[in-house]
């Protein structure tokens, strides 16, 4: 059952998964159903855009397709059964979109009448064989636009998820909005020349910054600003839920609904820098984190012994005899068959999970696995707290280098890198981070340099936006014309498409000379890998000591 997928740093031997099975356990049927509705979103994108032109905004379709679109990010949704009827129906919104362009009188091209613009399924059976005839790859007229297309796509994929989750807060941007549409409509212009996809990439790293912003908007507004705070890693000895992904409304109401019902709460992985927000920490019954990185759901889950509740990505499909199966829910766009699903939200009301507790108070408590504390929630608005005092430290020279080691962690051996990397640092340097690639240092002793610790935790992936907003604002205090002559070194670990879209962004605001690792994505040709070079000087992780001098002279 073939299929091709080369969207994450996993893709099979750093080229693309092939099947049955992707590295990330998804099958080749769902794989092949997410990348038939990714074909049928650019269509509907392609009529969204036309109707635009005629003055026609269709709110249902601008947050249709953030979450559809979202719903074929790497390990968010396994479930085939929840693909199909997104692909019902975004046929039947391009079709609203067809007709509403038409009828305001859009001038359509040759694209609307290609495959995926008439294409209309004809029960389950023809979805499935309309999907294996897609198999993944992206078509282009050369390998380079192939390249672009597929860095356009996985941005817009990023974009959309963060969008996703400032819509679940009540907040969008019609320029984050048009740009995923745009991104997805051009992938059916072959009439683009080379120089005009890559200003759409680097085009799409603005709206990166926006998404990012907008969402930064929506946490912070609603559940404060981030503080300094060391969260628990031990357990208590009650029974409880995990949580994990990126979604704090969620995270809202899950606590909310198991206040005074004797039910624990913990955060697992991405959902770590939940512990960080004041209007969560008045909660006494969130105990704090459990486990780390999503790779290690497997052990963690099985310990946890509670209900563990998926809000997006990193989902890893269980083993057929794993013990905790029964026990996990999916929420959004994550899902996998075999888990239960929450409903979305009915007209403004909340989610309801109550299922989840009910079983949570039926569970043992969690087995302790470690104890103590680990440290966080840098912020840009709380790094601005500090501003004098690591200010001073820099022009003192107490702090020699800042390294942003922002992004994401995964299961490959080769990620041991960035622990040995932060290890052999000097200890007059600080880590800036942002994103599950923080669990490959954030429980190492590495001290603190006058009271400011060696690591600086901003949050989640979508936090490295804190990280860029810090270093526009020590430009302005010292009064720099380049971003790139402060002493800060970027050394990015990559994994799914969200760190794409953080890597666009921060080409955007131009930083330049990042290293990029464990391995560059197998989607960069080595034409747009050239440009990558030249333009940015983007470069691969090399082993640990060359690094750490190229980066420290
Ligand atoms: Fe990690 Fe997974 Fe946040 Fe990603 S949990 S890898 S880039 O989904 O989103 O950093
Ligand atoms: Fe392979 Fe990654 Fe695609 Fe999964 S998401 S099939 S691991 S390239």
């Amino acid at each position: 059952m073939s299929m091709f997928c080369y969207q994450c740093q996993e893709a099979a031997k750093g080229t693309g998964c092939t099947g049955p099975k992707g590295v990330c356990g998804i099958d080749s049927e769902v794989i092949n159903l997410q990348d038939l509705n990714v074909s049928l979103l650019k269509a509907l994108s392609y009529f969204t855009v036309k109707a635009r032109e005629k003055g026609i905004e269709d709110p249902e379709v601008n947050h249709f397709v953030h979450y559809a679109l979202f719903t074929t990010i790497t390990n968010a949704n396994f479930d085939r059964n929840r693909i199909i009827e997104q692909i019902k129906r975004t046929v039947e919104l391009r079709e609203r979109m067809k007709a509403a362009a038409r009828d305001a009188g859009a001038g359509f091209c040759a694209i609307a009448e290609s495959d995926y613009c008439v294409w209309f399924p004809e029960g389950n059976e023809s979805i499935l064989s309309k999907a294996f005839a897609t198999e993944g790859r992206i078509d282009a007229p050369d390998d380079n636009i192939r390249s672009l297309r597929a860095l356009a796509l996985y941005g817009a994929k990023g974009m959309a998820a963060y969008a996703e989750h400032a819509l679940n807060l009540g907040y969008e941007d019609a320029g984050v909005n048009h740009q995923v549409q745009k991104v997805l409509a051009l992938m059916l212009d072959d009439s683009l020349s080379l120089q005009e996809n890559i200003d759409l990439v680097l085009e799409t790293g603005k709206y990166g910054v926006d998404v990012m912003a907008l969402l930064d908007k929506a946490n912070t507004t609603a559940y404060g600003n981030p503080e300094i705070t060391r969260v628990n890693i031990g357990v208590r000895s009650n029974p409880g839920i995990l949580i994990s992904g990126h979604d704090l409304k969620d995270m809202e109401e899950l606590l909310k609904q198991t206040e005074g019902t004797g039910v624990d709460v913990y955060t697992h992985s991405e959902m770590l820098p939940a512990n960080y927000y004041p209007a969560f920490k008045k909660y006494s019954h969130f105990v704090g984190n459990y486990g780390s990185a999503w790779w290690k759901q497997k052990e963690e889950f099985e310990s946890f012994n509670g209900p563990i509740l998926f809000t997006t990505n990193c989902l890893v499909p269980p083993a057929a005899d794993a013990g905790y199966k029964d026990r996990v829910y999916t929420s959004g766009a994550s899902g996998f068959s075999g888990f239960r699903h929450i409903a979305d939200r009915v007209n403004g009301g909340s989610k309801d999970f109550s299922a989840i507790i009910e079983q949570a108070k039926t569970c043992k408590p969690p087995v302790e696995i470690e104890k103590g504390e680990i440290v966080g929630g840098f912020a840009h608005a709380q790094v601005f707290a500090l501003a004098d005092k690591v200010v001073d430290a820099v022009k003192s020279g107490a702090i020699r280098k800042f390294f942003v080691m922002a992004g994401c962690d995964g299961r490959m051996k080769d990620r041991n890198y960035y622990t040995e990397f932060a290890e052999k640092l000097p200890a007059d340097t600080v880590i800036l981070t942002a994103g599950c690639a923080k669990y490959r240092y954030n429980k190492l002793p590495l001290g603190d340099i006058g009271g400011i610790p060696r690591v600086l935790d901003a949050g989640q992936c979508n936090d490295s936006y804190s990280l860029a907003v810090i270093a526009m604002k020590l430009k302005e205090v010292f009064k720099l014309n380049d971003i790139n002559e402060l002493p800060i070194a970027y050394n990015i670990a990559w994994y799914e498409q969200k760190a794409v879209i953080v890597l666009l962004a921060l080409l955007y605001l131009g930083v330049k000379n990042i290293h990029l690792g464990p391995t560059l994505p197998a989607f960069l040709s080595p034409g747009v890998a050239d440009v990558l070079v030249k333009t940015f000087g983007i470069a691969p992780i090399g082993s640990v000591d060359e690094d750490l001098k190229i980066f420290l002279n």
